[in-house]
């Protein structure tokens, strides 16, 4: 069974890779308003905040997958 927890934020180290990874930190898309289908191109609004507290938005597209769980 995974365990699975929401996280507020995720810090992102100045200079390292940070990866969302099924098993590891991932975006997970709940309650829904339709369904999203396998391959379907999802869009998805990233916010990040810097060290001064500005913060900014990005959008980009994720590729729906199946869960696995
Ligand atoms: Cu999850």
């Amino acid at each position: 069974m995974v365990l699975m927890r929401a996280i507020l934020g995720l810090d992102l180290p100045p200079g390292k890779t940070v990866e969302l990874t099924q098993g590891g930190y991932h975006v997970m898309l709940i309650d829904l308003k339709t369904q999203v289908r396998e391959g379907q191109s999802v869009p998805i609004t990233l916010f990040f905040e810097g060290s001064d507290k500005k913060r900014q938005t990005v959008d980009v597209r994720a590729m729906a997958r199946p869960d696995a769980m």
